[in-house]
């Protein structure tokens, strides 16, 4: 998968160099660029961003920055200048294949697993970080009306001042889910938000006594079935507890008779 993250502060995805997500780059299994979108400003200053139309507080990312920055990253950009000329900042052109162009912005649509999932199965991703009131509205019709995937997401009903830490959440959220990625495919299968629906089951490890806390006698009972039933009941519990919206949302067929009473 290639992974494409445009940003006025490149050095805020200094994160991925790390963990899982670095390992992938390591591999060759990810192939992922950030890119400075300064770097496609036409002027002295180097500016993105202007006052809004209509008037109000705050600044708006500029279209036409970001279009040059876009078409350039994308590969969607006339041809280049004559043999010789400085290669574009987006770098070599991209890969053929299934796009998408992430914006993130606390007025997308919450991204949630099933976003994930769906954006792992992507041959490319490129994420679009804006900062201040956002990035001109034309930007994302543009580039839907041009027949890409553009997808607007936000991580969450909170506000940040820009879109690199969603962008470093959907990013990891994406790559634990390409095949090959992560170690043990099997911690994937029983995770929350998972295919039950559930958030997980409390887990325990050793030491089995710890400040004067047992763990649940169950888990050390070897019984394999009871163990199942013990964490799916725990798993019941704890969502109906902290998230009643999911135990609403499951289907009528998702609970068994043996399904603890919530
Ligand atoms: Cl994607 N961007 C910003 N700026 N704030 C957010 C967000 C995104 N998601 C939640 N809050």
């Amino acid at each position: 998968m290639r992974i494409d993250v445009v940003t006025i502060f490149p050095e805020y995805l200094a994160a991925l160099d790390l963990s899982l997500v670095g390992k992938a780059r390591q591999r060759g299994l990810l192939d992922l660029r950030v890119h400075d979108l300064r770097d496609w400003t036409a002027d002295r200053h180097r500016t993105v961003d202007d006052t809004p139309f209509g008037g109000g507080a705050g600044m708006v990312m500029r279209p036409d920055v970001w279009g040059r920055a876009l078409d350039d990253v994308l590969g969607t950009a006339p041809p280049e200048g004559p043999a010789g000329s400085p290669s574009s900042p987006g770098g070599d052109s991209p890969p053929p294949g299934a796009t998408t162009l992430i914006l993130p912005t606390p007025s997308g649509e919450v991204f949630t697993q099933r976003h994930a999932e769906d954006l792992a199965t992507a041959d490319r991703l490129v994420l679009a970080c804006g900062r201040y009131e956002g990035i001109d509205a034309r930007v994302a019709e543009h580039y839907r009306t041009g027949g890409l995937d553009v997808r607007e997401l936000s991580i969450g009903d909170y506000v940040l001042n820009g879109g690199e830490v969603a962008a470093l959440v959907m990013i990891e959220a994406v790559a634990r889910l390409v095949p090959g990625m992560v170690g043990n495919p099997e911690s994937l299968v029983e995770e929350s938000h998972g295919a039950a629906g559930l958030l997980e089951y409390p887990v325990y490890t050793k030491p089995p006594r710890w400040q004067d806390l047992e763990i649940p006698e169950v888990l050390l009972s070897g019984h394999h079935a009871r163990i199942d039933r013990w964490r799916r009941d725990e798993a019941l519990r704890r969502t109906a507890r902290r998230r009643p919206e999911m135990i609403a949302a499951l289907d009528g067929t998702a609970l068994d008779k043996k399904d603890v009473a919530l």
